[in-house]
């Protein structure tokens, strides 16, 4: 038999049970893209975008195993980690990347829509420390920025400074999502990368109620563009675009006085 072309992806993050973020969103992400998608499962998620009720961690070991049968037997192309609710988790897995020479996005999950923390407090210090090192791109939203520079987000002036400072402090690319910023017309997105700043800007489309897993998606498709061979620009322009179009085509149901909504499933994703 061939051997075939198709590239492959890989996802550490938490299983969303509504399947609306974590390893469910990366994994439709890498399948719309055409990629092969890989997931090491690093906690349990007992969630909808209303609620979260429960966070498993994954035993560390179990964590570790996923991660090393993996990278033994498949040509992994690029990967991206979300949610990593211990120090523990995230050291094991800087630990796997410092060896594995492959892009790594970072997306530093922390909050999750609903407000409800994710994460141990010190984790944040061992992503600092030991996870963004041997990443190649962070996609922090403005709370994650701030957690990350210790500073105050509040103009788009401050998150250019920001993309600039996280990328310039850790060596790597950063695309610094706008989203909190006020304002209803405009959204600014700064991606510094290789010592420039580059501004996506968009317009600004209210998301449905009870909606999550949008920064999960954006970075699972920044990855997969990044496993296909795709340069950092082009594969976040596309990524950007891919998120509108499934924001777009959210789905939303009426259950119990409350409506739910899941991001649309597919773009059309020709010459971006
Ligand atoms: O949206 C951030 C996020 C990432 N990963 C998992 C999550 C969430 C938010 O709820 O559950 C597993």
């Amino acid at each position: 038999m061939a051997t075939n072309e198709t590239s492959i992806a890989l996802t550490i993050a938490g299983a969303d049970c509504s399947a609306g973020a974590g390893i469910q969103a990366d994994l439709k992400t890498f399948l719309n893209h055409g990629v092969h998608g890989l997931s090491a499962i690093s906690c349990v998620v007992a969630e909808t975008p209303r609620e979260v009720r429960l966070i498993e961690p994954t035993e560390i070991s179990t964590l570790e195993a996923q991660l090393k049968i993996l990278i033994e037997h498949y040509p992994i192309h690029a990967a991206k980690t979300g949610l990593l609710p211990t120090v523990e988790s995230v050291r094991t897995t800087a630990a796997i990347f410092k060896e594995l020479k492959v892009p790594l996005v970072v997306d530093p999950v922390m909050i999750a829509s609903t407000g409800s923390v994710l994460t141990e407090g010190d984790c944040i210090d061992a992503l600092i420390k030991d996870l963004l090192p041997v990443a190649t791109l962070v996609t922090p939203n403005i709370p994650e920025a701030e957690a990350l520079l210790d500073c105050s987000i509040q103009s788009e002036d401050e998150l250019d400074n920001a993309a600039r400072d996280i990328g310039q402090r850790h060596q790597i690319s950063c695309l610094l999502k706008g989203g909190h910023l006020p304002g209803n017309t405009d959204r600014l997105d700064v991606l510094w990368h290789e010592g420039q700043a580059h501004h996506f800007r968009h317009p600004c489309i209210s998301t449905p109620d009870g909606i999550h897993g949008t920064g999960c998606t954006l970075s699972a498709a920044i990855t997969a563009g990044l496993a296909q061979g795709r340069k950092m620009t082009e594969a976040v322009t596309h990524a950007i675009d891919y998120l509108q179009q499934l924001i777009q085509s959210a789905h939303t149901w009426e259950h119990d006085e409350h409506s739910i909504s899941c991001l649309g499933w597919q773009a059309s994703l020709s010459g971006k």
